[in-house]
């Protein structure tokens, strides 16, 4: 439990490291209390996947993988897998690289959890990037997905498929407070029972970067603004 500073979700990030930065920086974002969870697809599409990656290494990132992960590193690795599908998605960028920065990055892609979960003070929050599948959040907390093929039912819905949100299924998801999810682009923060979809889209021209506090599951607002959204653009 972080109780010296705030715990921030994020939805995608598709590359856009200025832009996030500058969202952080208007919430004054503090890496020396604070958190960031970025509920995948960090790269990708925007112009600063490489250093997007470089957040990675900070202590006060947290990051699931979402499905641009999973494409860059079954690309680079050879999985089954097309890579011409990731180059169409916004994946160019990964290509120019020297071959052994490819390998390193795959590397901790690969790594990545599919699932994390974040103790609050009003319960346990989940983050899963595209949909969590069960509708009992133990199930999903005892799957060991290390022995799940990358193409299972399971890893599929939790990267590519949004199944509840297509459906618009409003079930609670029991024994979690909230899960967070980004894949998804919404024009606000959506909630479907106790899913939050937090990819408003700031990756995109007419988008904007959501910051959520996990421990309010409101989004945070520059100070001194009661009616400023956080890092939007301009
Ligand atoms: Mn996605």
């Amino acid at each position: 439990m972080n109780r010296k500073g705030r715990d921030l979700a994020i939805g995608d990030i598709h590359g856009c490291f200025a832009e996030v930065k500058a969202a952080l920086g208007m919430v004054q974002f503090d890496g020396r209390v604070d958190r960031l969870f970025c509920v995948g697809d960090l790269i990708d599409r925007g112009p600063q996947s490489d250093q997007v990656l470089e957040w990675l290494g900070e202590p006060w990132l947290h990051a699931i993988m979402g499905n641009h992960e999973q494409m860059a590193w079954r690309s680079v690795n050879g999985a089954p897998f097309d890579r011409r599908f990731h180059k169409m998605n916004g994946g160019d960028w990964l290509e120019l690289l020297p071959a052994n920065e490819q390998v390193a990055i795959a590397e901790r892609l690969s790594a990545l959890p599919l699932v994390i979960e974040v103790e609050t003070p009003i319960g346990i929050v989940g983050l899963v990037h595209s949909d969590s599948y069960v509708d009992d959040w133990s199930e999903l907390r005892s799957i060991d997905w290390a022995q799940l093929d990358d193409d299972h039912p399971f890893v599929r819905c939790c990267l590519w498929a949004p199944l509840r949100f297509k459906r618009q299924y409003r079930r609670v998801v029991k024994n979690v407070r909230a899960v967070i999810h980004g894949h998804v682009t919404v024009p606000g923060v959506t909630v479907l029972g106790n899913a939050f979809h937090i990819d408003t889209g700031g990756w995109m021209p007419e988008g904007h970067f959501t910051l959520l506090n996990l421990h309010t599951l409101m989004p945070e607002l520059p100070p001194d603004t009661p009616d400023g959204s956080a890092g939007g653009k301009a």
